[in-house]
């Protein structure tokens, strides 16, 4: 009895004392994601589809009166996109239900610009309904895009529109089950069909669309969901400034909830905002987000893609990544071929965590307790981790491998539920027993990837150099990423040197230019040569030792530009506007005022069909030219008007701009630039081209 009471007392005090030695978990450290954001951020990859009138037009913008009966997909199938963002590794789909057109991709009740008036299926058809159903056949969540400018609707700029738009809001969230994300676009206001006016109608993007209520209507419809906007009141999750697909090295998932966004704020986050608004990375597979038959060469390359990977997901971002829907209604078989190729070069990439056999030690364990130590990194439980003592801000952890091992990759990721808190870090290798830096970064946020060169070595040590508060690191991941060859770099300057330059260093370029795919057995690039004409180069980088041939870089050229002057112009940097180097450019500002032109002697007589702008895509350098004339001559006195327009979404993706027109023998060609994307009079171009038949 005696002793019963004494183990008793000894198990209770050893009770007592393990509860006083548990220490707490640390508290939450600033503003922490929603589990609206969580959900939504551990869904890291998911598919945009763009799709609607403009894929039958060619356009990136369609104006608002474009024909319904052009829409009439002959083999639609949301099934194979479905299956495509599955078999991709994609969580989610979001589909362009209404863009900047207006056209409506599903039988709304409040306009007859939907596809209720198209041949398509006879009327009666709904591709929202069509997607919601696949998604939930594939296991995929359904977000949405419904365009807040509406280039058709006659109301649009009016009070009216925003109950047009609230009533097409219920509809979507109401009639197609869960809908994971809400994406409104910036792009607001301008020229327009508008019903008819054919007009330009600004509205104020702040107060225009009164959010806050829309928003209500939001949560309330959909209590899920997460909301995107980059025209308005701060949404659950921010644009990055760019939709070239990176987001900032730095990437706090932080912003204030009031104020103005600068580019900085979108592209970086804000160390000490006041609210929770991660980035999230939208880019196209291809250059463009419609589907234009032309860019069927451009879809991007898995070395491409991975680059955008690592840039997005691995920088505390996720990745958007946009399928242009083909005219026939599906996804081409060469963005299916690049998007399942991505996704096995992912999980190549990170198929073997070097972690599993390794020891994990750490210079301090918050209250000594096993709960929070080193090994909760590597316990593949994202619910547990290591953390430090309150007020430790400096700290590492040591992956001691045993043997020496190679490894070119290091994954972490910080516990965001109590906060983003990690400001930098370095990660070294004990190499030839010394301690080597491999890499140096800045924040972490929900997941960081870094990239370096691979190295053979005992133990790997992640220094944290500095944090906010105590780190909380959930998850850390080390890899040997099999090595993947980039394509070559092709540039024909303006006297017709071609050159071919290789971006990994020691692989060798093989290139053909009839059309054929280049191999190891096609012509050798030994430098630059002449060449003469039009032309068409194919060309693959191939290491030797690897026996590893990169995707194949490809680019058409026109008629040289030998002898091509620019008019009236003193400055000979000017030529850096046809030296054929896309990382080139110029301006015409000074005491210029729009409209401004650019005049080109094309030193004899020739069939011109179309001209190319590649604007400026410098962040720092305005001058992005949005609406143009284009005018030709023979004698540089009478000019003729062949084209004119807008460059569509050219401030957010600037890419080559192609116009094409009835064929005209002429001389010389004008450029005449009528507005600018800031409204100024600058106007940069970093090539101009023309194309002849
Ligand atoms: C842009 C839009 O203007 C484009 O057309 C596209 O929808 C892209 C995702 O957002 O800003």
């Amino acid at each position: 009895m005696l002793k019963n009471l004494f183990s008793g007392l000894l198990f209770s005090s050893f009770l007592m004392n393990a509860a006083f030695a548990q220490p707490e978990a640390p508290k939450p450290y600033g503003p922490v994601p929603t589990e609206n954001q969580m959900r939504w951020q551990e869904m890291e990859y998911y598919a945009f589809v763009h799709f609607s009138l403009n894929t039958y037009t060619d356009q990136s913008w369609g104006y608002g009166n474009e024909d319904i009966k052009l829409f009439n997909p002959q083999k639609l199938d949301c099934r194979q996109w479905a299956r495509i963002c599955k078999q991709a590794g994609m969580k989610g789909v979001i589909l362009t239900a209404k863009h900047h057109s207006g056209f409506c991709l599903w039988p709304s009740k409040y306009t007859e610009y939907s596809v209720k008036n198209a041949p398509w299926k006879n009327g009666k058809g709904d591709v929202v309904r069509e997607m919601a159903n696949a998604c939930k056949e594939f296991g995929l969540k359904l977000g949405v895009y419904l365009s807040p400018w509406d280039r058709n609707h006659p109301d649009y700029g009016k009070p009216e529109y925003i109950t047009y738009f609230r009533n097409q809001l219920t509809e979507l969230l109401t009639n197609y089950g869960p809908v994971f994300e809400i994406w409104f676009d910036g792009a607001n206001g301008g020229t327009g069909y508008y019903g008819g006016a054919n007009e330009n109608r600004k509205i104020d993007r702040t107060t225009y669309y009164d959010w806050s209520n829309t928003y209500k209507l939001i949560r309330r419809l959909q209590p899920n969901i997460v909301i995107w906007n980059d025209g308005g009141d701060r949404g659950d999750l921010r644009w990055v400034g760019t939709e070239a697909g990176f987001v900032g090295e730095t990437n706090w998932s932080l912003l204030n909830a009031k104020g103005e966004v600068s580019w900085n704020m979108l592209h970086y986050g804000l160390e000490n905002g006041d609210s929770w608004v991660p980035a999230e990375v939208n880019t196209s597979i291809r250059p463009e987000w419609f589907y234009h038959p032309g860019e069927n060469t451009r879809v991007k390359t898995v070395p491409q893609l991975m680059n955008t990977y690592y840039n997005s997901v691995g920088r505390n971002g996720s990745l958007l990544l946009n399928f242009p829907i083909d005219t026939r209604g599906l996804i081409h078989e060469n963005d299916e071929k690049a998007a399942l190729a991505f996704a096995s070069a992912v999980r190549n990439a990170f198929a073997v965590d070097l972690t599993a056999n390794a020891k994990a030690t750490a210079s301090n364990v918050r209250g000594n307790s096993k709960e929070f130590d080193a090994a909760k990194t590597i316990d593949g439980n994202k619910n547990s981790y290591w953390t430090t003592d309150e007020n430790v801000t400096n700290a590492s952890l040591i992956f001691d491998f045993n043997k020496p091992t190679t490894f070119n990759c290091f994954l972490v990721q910080e516990y965001i539920r109590l906060g983003q808190r990690v400001k930098s870090f370095t990660v070294e290798a004990l190499v030839d027993g010394s301690w080597k830096e491999l890499a140096k970064a800045t924040t972490i946020g929900y997941k960081r990837i870094l990239r370096f060169p691979g190295v053979k070595a005992t133990k790997v040590r992640f220094n944290i150099t500095g944090s906010k508060a105590c780190p909380v690191i959930s998850n850390i991941g080390i890899y040997n990423a099999p090595q993947l060859l980039t394509a070559p770099a092709i540039i024909r300057d303006q006297s017709g040197e071609m050159s071919i330059t290789p971006v990994d260093s020691e692989s060798v370029v093989y290139y053909t230019s009839d059309g054929s795919l280049p191999t190891p057995k096609s012509k050798k690039y030994k430098g630059p040569f002449q060449t003469q004409g039009k032309l068409e180069i194919k060309a693959i980088a191939y290491d030797q030792t690897s026996g590893k041939s990169s995707p194949v870089a490809y680019e058409k050229f026109d008629i040289p530009r030998k002898d091509w002057k620019i008019v009236g112009l003193e400055d000979q940097k000017a030529y850096a506007i046809i030296d054929g180097n896309p990382a080139t450019a110029w301006h015409q500002a000074g005491d210029k005022k729009m409209p401004v032109d650019l005049v080109i002697d094309l030193g004899r007589e020739e069939n011109v069909c179309g001209f190319r702008y590649l604007p400026d895509s410098d962040m720092w350098n305005p001058g992005i030219i949005t609406n143009y004339q284009f005018y030709v001559s023979v004698d540089n006195t009478e000019w003729k008007l062949v084209q004119q327009g807008e460059f569509s979404n050219i401030k957010n993706n600037p890419l080559w701009q192609t116009k094409r027109f009835a064929t005209e023998k002429i001389r010389y060609i004008k450029f005449r630039a009528l507005n600018n994307t800031q409204g100024t009079d600058d106007t940069g171009y970093a090539e101009v081209d023309i194309i002849t038949n």
